[in-house]
């Protein structure tokens, strides 16, 4: 049987990790996010679909896309999270756990940055933490997705 897949999906911008603002986001590409989720996932027996796009609407068609075939989701919606209704609905309708990553502490930037629209489909949100943050969703979609073998694991 094939392992059950978390989809990453990465807002616009992030495609330029690594190569600007390293003091904001760090010093990693996002294909070193990619590869450390991979990863981490698998030896929690997940697979990985890792998604970036700057342009909302494949958001939006990645997250519908989920819907009946994806365990959860770790979402990092860029600047699309202060903005973005089209996202909100489309999580909403997806009917998965989610959670909502950031690299950096949104909460101590600009105020404009404070607010996630998206916050309210989330089942939580990492932020400030760098790209572990990434990590952090996948153990917690993994506890969240399968309670009884995660804490088998744990205690083993
Ligand atoms: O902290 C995060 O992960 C953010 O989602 C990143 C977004 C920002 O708009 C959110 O408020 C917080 C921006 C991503 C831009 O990434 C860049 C990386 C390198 C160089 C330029 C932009």
């Amino acid at each position: 049987m094939s392992a059950p897949i978390i989809l990453v999906v990465n807002g616009p911008n992030l495609n330029m990790l690594g190569s600007r603002q390293p003091e904001i986001y760090g010093a990693e590409t996002l294909a070193d996010i990619e590869t450390a989720c991979r990863a981490h996932a698998a030896a929690l027996g997940f697979d990985i679909e890792f998604r970036q796009s700057n342009h909302e609407g494949d958001l939006v068609d990645w997250i519908q896309g989920a819907r009946n075939r994806c365990a959860g989701l770790v979402i990092n919606a860029g600047a699309y999270t202060h903005t973005s209704i089209a996202l909100l609905d489309a999580l909403l309708a997806a009917e998965l756990p989610a959670v909502e990553v950031h690299l950096s502490n949104i909460h101590g930037r600009d105020p404009f940055r404070h607010t996630s629209f998206i916050a309210k489909a989330a089942r939580g949100m990492i932020c400030g933490l760098g790209s572990h943050g990434y990590l952090l969703a996948i153990d917690a979609l993994a506890r969240i997705t399968q309670p009884h073998s995660t804490k088998k694991a744990r205690d083993a």
